[in-house]
């Protein structure tokens, strides 16, 4: 079956195969980069779906910040133009070195500041994509057990706040993956 679910906190941490897109969570999230001015992978799929609102939006934040960039772990939010969803939330994960420089915390901390952003939004339902795990080569498995128990402690350490945090797997073999990483976390 494509989709597992696990009740923690009041609500439902989900993982189903599909596309990040196509998500009608009040916010999904965008594996963006510190330009946030677009890209291949999930960033150039929210972009070319939800039209250039989006990037105009980024193009705002952008000027904002120091150096016009945002520094990996940290995430800001614009209106999701033509997608399902109302809100993208723009994470950077890291870029993978071999896992000696940080990458493990930087990665829960994507996920973590999203989803606080979402909370301080008042936003109860949040897709992500699996970060840093396409053109940044951060290994799946292990980028798996950190998104899970992030996401997990989040939920638990602020029960009531989300009805649904839902993780959205392209590949049947990350599916997979995080499935397992999942089962692991919660027995
Ligand atoms: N829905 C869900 N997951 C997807 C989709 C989709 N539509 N498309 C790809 N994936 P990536 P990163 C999966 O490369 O590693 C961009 O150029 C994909 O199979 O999107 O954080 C940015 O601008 C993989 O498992 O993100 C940055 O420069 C996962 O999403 C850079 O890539 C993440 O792959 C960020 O790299």
């Amino acid at each position: 079956m494509d989709k597992v679910s696990v009740r923690v906190g009041g609500g439902v941490l989900e993982l189903v195969r599909g596309d990040i897109t196509q998500q009608a969570t009040e916010a999904i999230v965008n594996a963006a980069n510190p330009s946030l001015m677009g890209g291949g992978g999930v960033d150039g799929a929210i972009h070319r779906a939800g039209g250039p609102a989006i990037l105009e939006e980024c193009k705002q934040i952008a000027k904002t910040l120091p150096g016009r960039r945002l520094p990996p772990g940290q995430a800001v939010l614009t209106t999701g133009g033509n997608l399902p969803a109302r809100y993208v939330i723009h994470t950077v994960g890291p870029v993978w070195r071999g896992g000696q420089e940080g990458e493990d915390e930087v990665l829960a901390s994507a996920y973590r500041s999203s989803l606080s952003l979402a909370k301080e939004k008042g936003l109860r339902s949040v897709a992500f994509p699996s970060i840093s795990t396409g053109a940044y080569g951060f290994p799946v498995e292990r980028a798996a057990r950190i998104a899970l128990r992030t996401l997990l402690e989040f939920l638990r350490q602020h029960p009531g706040t989300f009805d649904v945090v839902r993780m959205v797997l392209w590949s049947p073999q990350d599916f997979e993956t995080y499935r397992q990483a999942l089962e692991e976390l919660t027995g």
